[in-house]
């Protein structure tokens, strides 16, 4: 891999796009070595990942407008298609994903942020989709995920105006969930993909999975979803395990509800 590093620390991955002389630009290669590296994932033991940028500038400051500049439109839809197929992955991914995002998040960069489940970022942070003033409309999903996550007025307002806006309205509008100083970042990302790598990982994939699947639908069938993951959950070790030490008053044992089983 050139561009992508990958380390595991107990249950949590980190994933660093590392193009940094580049400000982590999203290339073709970059986009490669990013789904290859998801899908090399253990997750029999991993249970929480961590995506971030190389350097203390930047997330990802977009797809890369140099490959770009020359597409047809057959190749900018094939580009499109690439980056598409990665996000939607990390989007599926079956154990939660945490942007922490470490300067630039624009473009592809804020696209790619938004794939993932929880966002946190730096004071530094600056998130933005300045595609219309490049002559084209965001590519990989920005219209469908910004209009989602904070709200359609919002997100048109930031599209339609190309502005960029920093860390501090990032976190006014519910775009990331807590701003943190640079050096603090990664710790408080780290801690928390271990708070969540503590807990019941099939409750934890099948909670993502209600959430994602019921977004998508509506009220009646999102119910239904739910139902049948919380169903799901009755099958395994750690239901048993967890609500027995409740009901048996074990604090001891409530402790050792980990580590569970991870299928
Ligand atoms: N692509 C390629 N290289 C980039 C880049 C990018 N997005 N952003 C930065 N770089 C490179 C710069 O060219 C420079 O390289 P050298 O000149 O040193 O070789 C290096 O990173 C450092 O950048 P600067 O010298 O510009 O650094 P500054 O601190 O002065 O400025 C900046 C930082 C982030 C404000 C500035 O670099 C900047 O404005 N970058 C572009 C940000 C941007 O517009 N990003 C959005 C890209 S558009 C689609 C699929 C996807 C998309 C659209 C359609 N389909 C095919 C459907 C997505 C589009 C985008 O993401």
């Amino acid at each position: 891999m050139d561009f992508i590093l990958y380390e595991v620390e107990g249950a949590v991955g980190t994933i660093t796009i590392n193009r940094e002389k580049a400000l982590n630009a999203l290339n073709s290669q970059v986009l490669d070595e990013l789904s290859a590296t998801l899908d090399a994932v253990d997750l029999e033991t991993v249970r929480c990942l961590i995506l971030t940028g190389a350097g203390a500038k930047s997330f990802v400051a977009g797809a890369d407008i140099g490959e770009m500049s020359t597409l047809t439109k057959a190749e900018a839809e094939a580009f499109g298609k690439k980056g598409n197929d990665v996000f939607r992955k990390l989007e599926t991914f079956p154990i939660p994903v945490i942007a922490a995002v470490n300067g630039f998040a624009l473009g592809g960069g804020c696209e790619i942020s938004m794939s993932c489940d929880i966002r946190i970022c730096s004071d530094n942070a600056i998130f933005g989709q300045p595609e219309v003033g490049l002559g084209i409309t965001p590519g990989f999903g920005g219209t469908q995920r910004l209009a989602r996550l904070v709200s359609p007025g919002m997100a048109k307002q930031l599209i339609y105006t190309a502005r960029n806006i920093k860390a501090d309205e990032a976190y006014r509008i519910g775009l990331v969930n807590a701003v943190y100083t640079q050096e603090e970042l990664l710790p408080a990302a780290k801690k928390m993909a271990a708070g969540i790598a503590m807990q019941a990982p099939i409750a934890v994939r099948n909670a993502k999975k209600a959430i994602n699947d019921g977004l998508q639908t509506d009220m009646d069938q999102a119910i239904v979803i739910e139902e049948k993951l919380f169903g799901d959950c009755f099958e395994t070790e750690d239901q048993k395990a967890g609500m027995g030490n409740f009901l048996e008053k074990d604090k001891e044992k409530k402790l050792k509800v980990v580590p569970f089983q991870n299928k």
